[in-house]
């Protein structure tokens, strides 16, 4: 069936300067390659696919010297920072269900930022899903890398080093606490010491393993209806195992199991609480036969409600 409240919305946006490894400027037309579009359209949903964004030129950042020194391509990380945020914050506001189809991870300070000012305008709390095998919660400070796909949680929490390069725009911060990382098994040291102290929620292999993705995401998903707030997936083909996805540039052992990232996506679907999906990292480069954007396109699907069988309605507990 068709979802109510407007069409999906795809936007492409095809970037790479934020990560070590060049490919995933690809990654919108290997998800198109795939047939995600059309699949979703298949299922009866209005689907409106915008195209890819055009490559911005650099733009000065009022960022301190030091800092701005470490980020690599941090002049275009900005300009396409302003302009998704632009795109987003537009595509919220005129309703309906963005999907925004990757590109490096850098991507989401635009897409966070601008569904969170929308938020914000219309007094709804944010919450937002980190599938990932990494927390990007670097700074300036901290990297090890200066590749800026591995700070954008922090951008989205409100980093004050990092708020230059929306420049101004107004900037809404994610609450910490709203912000739940899920698939964790990659964490720098000081990136580390940066997660423990600020109330972000965590569920890493070690706890996924030891209380299931059900439990652990079923506690969210409750949070996140109590509060009634939107509530916006990042996905970054890292969460994955390896073996299932190895298109992308940043594989770690170890990842989510098929099953487990379908149960997720058909959790999300029964909830009917998220309202925004970014789709990142897939490097077509590196895949094999087209593997990585082939999962990618049937998780897609079940989020937006294919399933086996019609289930009944899961109850959603409200605290
Ligand atoms: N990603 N923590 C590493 C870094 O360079 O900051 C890896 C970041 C990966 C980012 O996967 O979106
Ligand atoms: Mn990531
Ligand atoms: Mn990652
Ligand atoms: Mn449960």
């Amino acid at each position: 069936g068709s979802r109510r409240g407007g069409p999906v919305s795809l936007l492409g946006i095809p970037l790479e300067l934020g990560a070590a490894e060049a490919g995933s400027i690809m990654g919108p037309a290997a998800l198109r390659t795939a047939g995600l579009p059309a699949l979703l359209g298949a299922m009866g949903h209005d689907v409106v696919d915008r195209g890819d964004l055009p490559h911005p030129a650099p733009v000065d950042v009022a960022m301190a010297a030091d800092d701005a020194n470490v980020c690599r391509n941090l002049g275009q990380i900005a300009a396409w920072t302003r302009m998704i945020h632009d795109h987003a914050h537009g595509m919220a506001r005129e309703g309906g269900f963005p999907i925004f189809l990757g590109g490096d991870h850098s991507l989401s300070m635009g897409t966070v930022s601008g569904i969170a000012r929308h938020c914000h305008e219309i007094g709804r709390d944010l919450f937002v899903l980190w599938l990932d095998a990494h927390a990007d919660f670097n700074t300036p400070a901290t990297t090890p890398s200066g590749n800026m796909h591995g700070m954008s949680v922090a951008f989205a929490c409100g980093d004050p080093s990092l708020r230059p390069l929306l420049g101004d725009r107004p900037f809404i911060p994610v609450k910490a606490d709203n912000v739940h990382l899920f698939g964790l098994r990659s964490i720098d040291t000081w990136e580390r010491e940066a997660v423990r102290g600020c109330g972000i929620q965590v569920s890493d292999m070690r706890d996924i393993d030891d209380h299931g993705v059900s439990t652990l995401l079923q506690r969210f998903i409750d949070q996140v209806a109590a509060a009634g707030a939107h509530l916006h997936v990042s996905l970054d083909v890292d969460f994955l195992d390896p073996s299932l996805a190895p298109g992308v540039g940043t594989t770690v052992p170890g990842g989510a199991t098929y099953r487990e990232a379908h149960l997720i996506m058909e959790m999300l679907q029964e909830s009917g609480l998220v309202g925004s999906l970014d789709i990142v990292e897939l490097n077509p480069f590196l895949d094999e036969r087209g593997k990585s954007a082939r999962l990618l396109t049937e998780l897609t699907a079940s989020l937006f409600g294919r399933t086996i069988i019609d289930r009944p309605a899961r109850q959603i507990r409200v605290a």
